[in-house]
């Protein structure tokens, strides 16, 4: 066969040495066992060739499409919404899902165990799995807003795979809290970003239409509005935008909101903020877990959509997340990685990958979830 001894990608019809006549090729039979030499515990279980081969899913997980079928069931999913027109400065986070499945690659090269909290996400009993996309339009948001809440509607209202009286958990778009109410009723929202994203339209120029009024400085306004949030128990971290004025602040309390400066790290520092947002969320309330990119500081993550300076570094965030544990976190996006502007380097995109894979393992220390409702346990 000739093949070339660079990177290559090759095309092939099933067959075709057989009818070229190659007898002498010798054929190999069953799953090929011999050509697969990576089989670590956290490889997903279901791929054997090095971490930076193959179709990329998150973490190498095993992938499958969850919205072609009603009946796929799952532990923990990871589902992307590729959408990026409600954006005000730099579009291009339609890309983020498929950048950070390529960031994700190496999270389980030496097996994935996770050192700080002494668990390995990748070897849990439960099933966790890459769902794929949303196929989310970018000719009409609100079509687009309707696709994302009913992609997110059919995972939430699984049975999940593990203990099937138990509903499933999701990690998907920014829009959850805004779109879908939730299965649990109003949730707390802890919301990681540079910006309040509590905007009334009229401050974030959404006034022209009814559309217009819905984007990516607002979608906290209307879900506080919608009674999707449960007011006094949510709390922003990171934040460092420019305001209107300070009535935004003002506004910002009435959506229910607390606010964590981005510099309080330097007189607080993360054991602090770790302090201020378990006081403010406490342990019982279902927690909706919300984080922009864009609250790393653009020299480590500089590929977002509003990038601001004299944010966090990488290992801050993902020390304050580890120290979300305990919280009954039932849901989880990260956003605005828009990959276009990363480095070659692949900054941004690995970064959004460890920090979903902080949450991951939370997630899975946290094990099944409890049912709204049901005997057991307060909500
Ligand atoms: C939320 O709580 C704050 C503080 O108690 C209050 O000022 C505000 O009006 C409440 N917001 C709503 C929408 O009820
Ligand atoms: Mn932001």
């Amino acid at each position: 066969m000739i093949s070339s001894l660079t990177s290559s990608i090759l095309l092939f019809a099933a067959g075709a040495l057989a009818h070229a006549g190659h007898d002498q090729t010798p054929m190999i039979a069953g799953p090929l066992q011999g050509l697969w030499y990576n089989s670590l515990p956290g490889d997903g279980g279901t791929q054997a060739d090095a971490v930076y081969s193959g179709i990329a899913t998150f973490a190498r997980l095993p992938y499958y499409p969850c919205l072609s079928s009603e009946t796929e069931r799952f532990d923990i999913a990871f589902l992307g919404a590729p959408f990026d027109t409600g954006t005000s400065y730099r579009p291009g986070a339609r890309f983020g899902p498929s950048g950070i499945r390529q960031g994700s690659r190496r999270l389980n090269l030496y097996g994935g165990y996770n050192v700080p909290l002494g668990a390995n996400p990748f070897t849990s009993e439960l099933r966790i799995l890459d769902c794929g996309d949303i196929p989310v339009t970018s000719y009409d948001n609100t079509w687009a807003i309707r696709q994302i809440e009913r992609g997110h509607n059919s995972l939430l209202m699984r049975k999940p795979f593990t203990n099937s009286d138990k509903p499933g958990q999701s990690k998907a778009g920014h829009t959850l809290p805004v779109s879908s109410p939730s299965a649990y009723g109003p949730v707390t929202v802890i919301h990681f970003d540079s910006h309040l994203d509590t905007w009334k339209p009229k401050v974030f120029g959404g006034e022209p239409s009814d559309v217009a009024a819905i984007n990516h400085g607002t979608y906290f306004y209307h879900a506080a509005m919608e009674g999707l949030l449960k007011n006094d128990t949510n709390i922003h971290a990171g934040i460092r935008t420019t305001l209107s004025g300070p009535s935004d602040y003002e506004n910002d309390g009435y959506c229910g909101f607390e606010i964590v400066e981005a510099r309080e790290i330097d007189t607080i520092g993360t054991e602090g903020i770790i302090k201020k947002i378990r006081e403010r969320v406490g342990t019982t309330n279902p927690v909706y877990l919300s984080m922009d990119i864009d609250t790393i500081d653009p020299a480590f993550a500089p590929a977002t959509g509003t990038p601001e300076t004299g944010g966090w570094s990488t290992r801050e965030f993902r020390t304050i997340i580890r120290g979300l544990e305990g919280i009954n976190i039932i849901g989880a996006d990260i956003v605005e990685v828009a990959p276009a502007y990363d480095t070659n380097a692949e900054l941004t995109t690995m970064a959004a990958a460890d920090v979903l894979y902080e949450v991951m393992t939370l997630m899975v220390k946290a094990g099944p979830l409890s049912v709204p409702g049901s005997t057991s346990e307060e909500l």
